[in-house]
């Protein structure tokens, strides 16, 4: 019961309609939640299982299921990677967690980014923390937190005897021609409960949007944006897990193997494709009712192997110079799609390993406060190496990092307490050592004067220390003042500390080659590592004010304004001894600089018409600014999304549940201009969806873009998805659209169903 107030907060904003269905908290429920103390953040964004349903047809991106949490935006990625962005703040920067695993991207290029690793049809709960994350569920991060699981196990109930239940579900999107199919199984008794899932989705390249077509694009010299088929965005992929459970009435244990395999994942933002992903995951769980409050233990071990190399798309090369459509090779010779000898490829390898042991406790203390304490270790290991392939790239195997360690170990207190009814506080401080370091490295040929410094490189690497040890001191606090049943205010200050990654403390070679396969942001640029750089520290003052009727069925706002003060902010200069040129692809390197973001969420939803003769309609929306800046340079940071709004006016009647949802996206002007960040212009796009759900079976269908707008991603990052991407900046004429920013997808109908047996 006492978790009721979760869905409440983070559905007042996000899903107001399923206050207004058969999940409205009673106030009596509030008031017995009160007392007993928990309260989590008005920061907290719940998304439940009945929430995220309707979404699953529409997308098999987990990162998506997050789209309308107000603050939350997406870097476009591969057709199932994208990685979130809470504030301004992505990837690395967050701390997410699935199923209680911390995930790292095994990648140079952060393809296996942490939500990939769970189908977005086995997601049965997702929070946000979108603002100051409690000490408790965050940790090596400055941003908010992300804590995906998927359903728990199920058991037989007293007397029932035996458990057999399932279901299975498909869903067809005409764009792409995606389509993909997912089943799972329970068979419990009372004490045990055996559990398998199973999902797969694939992809064709999307279409982007026919509407408006001439986009004005004043960006990279010499290209135009005007594509019909959005290059390298089609993928493949599958994943299964077998769950086995235990209980009695106070202990709980759950062992968990996943396995996830993607064939391949195209990436039209990356010079590089994803040509096979393998994790195996290991994840056993422990929770116990004990006098004191809960004991929770976990272990997990998670490996993946990756593979990348040129996809269909980038191995063969459209010229232009020959009417566009002749398939020439990278080095102007026709080439042949049947034999695919037109680029030789060039094959990259990483290799992670990631244990972990999280210990934690809940303790009731006298009053309703709770103590919550815990310890967390993980242990990775990261190889990352390139063998020889031809060209430049021979004759031996380039290492990009060699053994990688990055060792982390936490320990934490948080204190949640009620001076009185109106006034309760979070307390938390948490410590966290970082352990990183790395071996020696190689390049392709060890030979003095080798192309593109790898041996100079190398040698100048290796002859430094590579151990570092960092010290991270985290503080979170949030005060909250509930005055009376109609509002409540919270305000929060916090401090938190982020080590640098392996690839952004290790990786070496400045040869350019070598650099732009070294990018996580997808802008096109060239990355190279930094050994000096320094944690990044982020101090956030944030506020949220919540406002609704007093059973919280009728309206709400919720205006949350922050502001985060970071220092050594990880950006990006120009390397140092070569030259950057504007309106080109340039080699970056990692630098400590400061940085300031601020904004505001601005969301609220409606109740227009309750229990009309065709049901009830409820309009809710939201409107999201994010401001970046370097403070150093002057500069805006990369990747913050425009002003933006979303309106949505939704019917729920009888079994159906219908929506009308509108997106209003603003100009991106303010860019980063170290990285030749582009522009995109402002848009809006409308969709529509329809849901019928009975007890057994649903049936979701809708259009996306309806009217098949033509738009480019604000943060889907540079377009390198067709023709060999080795060099820097690949000569302009031969593929047009090269180095424009990547367009989003145009009109897509789509249908589900999902069936329980
Ligand atoms: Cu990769």
């Amino acid at each position: 019961m006492k978790s009721r107030l979760k869905p409440l907060v983070g559905l007042l904003a996000v899903y107001p309609l399923s206050v207004i269905g058969a999940n409205v908290p009673l106030l009596e429920e509030i008031v017995v939640t009160a007392q007993r103390g928990k309260q989590p953040p008005l920061s907290l964004f719940v998304i439940k299982d009945n929430e995220l349903a309707p979404m699953r047809s529409a997308t098999s991106d987990t990162a998506n299921l997050l789209r309308d949490i107000p603050g939350v935006s997406l870097y476009g990625a591969g057709g199932v990677s994208s990685l979130p962005s809470i504030h301004g703040l992505a990837d690395d920067r967050l701390r997410i967690k699935v199923d209680g695993m911390d995930f790292i991207a095994a990648c140079p290029n952060h393809m296996n980014s942490a939500l990939s690793y769970v189908d977005p049809t086995a997601v049965t709960s997702a929070k946000v923390y979108a603002g100051i994350s409690p000490v408790s569920v965050g940790g090596d991060s400055i941003g908010g937190s992300i804590i995906v699981d998927s359903a728990e196990s199920e058991f037989a109930k007293p007397g029932q005897g035996k458990l057999v239940k399932g279901e299975a579900g498909a869903f067809y999107r005409s764009n792409g021609d995606a389509m993909g199919a997912n089943i799972a199984a329970t068979l419990a008794t009372e004490q045990v409960s055996l559990n398998y899932t199973g999902a797969m989705a694939q992809a064709d390249n999307y279409m982007a949007g026919d509407t408006f077509k001439t986009y004005s694009f004043t960006g990279r010299a010499g290209h135009t944006l005007d594509l019909d088929e959005v290059g390298s965005t089609a993928y493949e992929t599958s994943n299964q897990a077998l769950k086995l459970a235990w209980k009695n009435d106070a202990n709980r244990v759950e062992f968990k193997y996943g396995r996830q395999h993607i064939p391949f994942e195209n990436y039209p933002n990356q010079r590089m494709d994803m040509t096979d992903n393998v994790s195996d995951q290991f994840n056993l769980a422990y929770t116990g009712k004990m006098e004191f409050g809960t004991l929770k233990a976990r272990a997990y071990y998670e490996h993946t192997q990756h593979e990348m190399d040129f996809g269909d798309d980038k191995r063969f090369w459209y010229g232009a110079a020959s009417g566009g459509n002749n398939p020439v090779g990278g080095n102007g010779l026709p080439c042949s799609p049947v034999s695919m000898t037109c680029a030789t490829g060039m094959p990259m390898y990483t290799d992670g390993k990631n244990s972990g042991l999280n210990v934690s406790a809940e303790i009731h203390l006298a009053q309703g406060d709770q103590l919550r304490i815990g310890g967390e270790y993980q242990a990775y290991r990261l190889d990352d190496w390139w063998p020889p392939s031809g060209g430049g790239m021979w004759p031996g195997t380039f290492w990009n990092i060699n053994n990688g360690e990055r060792d982390r170990l936490a320990l934490f207190g948080e204190w949640e307490s009620r001076l009185n009814p109106q006034v309760t506080s979070l307390l938390g401080l948490r410590h966290e050592t970082v352990d990183m370091d790395t071996g020696a490295v190689r390049g392709y040929n060890t030979a003095v004067g080798a192309m593109g410094n790898q041996q100079i490189d190398a040698d100048a690497f290796n002859a430094l220390d590579h151990a570092k040890t960092d010290h991270n001191w985290d503080l979170a606090w949030l005060g909250r003042f509930t005055p009376d049943a109609i509002q409540t205010y919270e305000v929060g200050l916090a401090r938190k500390t982020r080590s640098p990654s392996l690839y952004e403390r290790y990786t070496w070679s400045t040869w350019t080659m070598a650099a732009v396969m070294n990018n996580f942001v997808g802008d096109g640029n060239g990355y190279v590592g930094n050994l000096d750089l320094k944690p990044e520290t982020a101090h956030t003052l944030s506020f949220v004010a919540d406002w609704h009727d007093a059973g919280k069925k009728q309206w709400g706002i919720r205006l949350a304004p922050y502001y985060t003060k970071v220092d050594d902010y990880i950006d990006a200069r120009c390397l140092p001894g070569t030259i950057c040129t504007t309106n080109k692809f340039n080699a970056l390197q990692y630098v400590n600089q400061s940085a300031r973001l601020y904004g505001a969420d601005l969301s609220g939803h409606l109740l227009l018409a309750g229990a009309t003769g065709y049901g009830d309609f409820t309009v809710k929306g939201n409107i999201s600014y994010t401001r970046g800046e370097n403070r150093d340079s002057g500069d805006n940071l990369y990747n913050i999304m425009p002003l933006n709004a979303k309106l949505a006016l939704t019917q729920e009647f009888g079994h159906w549940r219908n929506s009308l949802e509108s997106e209003i996206v603003a100009r991106k002007k303010d860019i980063s201009s170290v990285r030749n960040e582009m522009e995109t212009a402002g848009y809006g796009l409308i969709h529509l969806r329809a849901r019928y759900q009975q007890k057994r079976y649903s049936i979701d269908f809708g259009v996306e873009n309806l009217f098949d707008r033509y738009y480019a991603l604000p943060l889907g990052g540079a377009y390198t998805a067709q023709g060999t991407t080795m060099s820097i900046n690949p000569p302009v004429g031969n593929f047009p659209q090269w180095g424009t920013p990547v367009p989003g997808p145009g009109r897509s109908f789509y249908a589900g169903m999902n069936v329980k047996f």
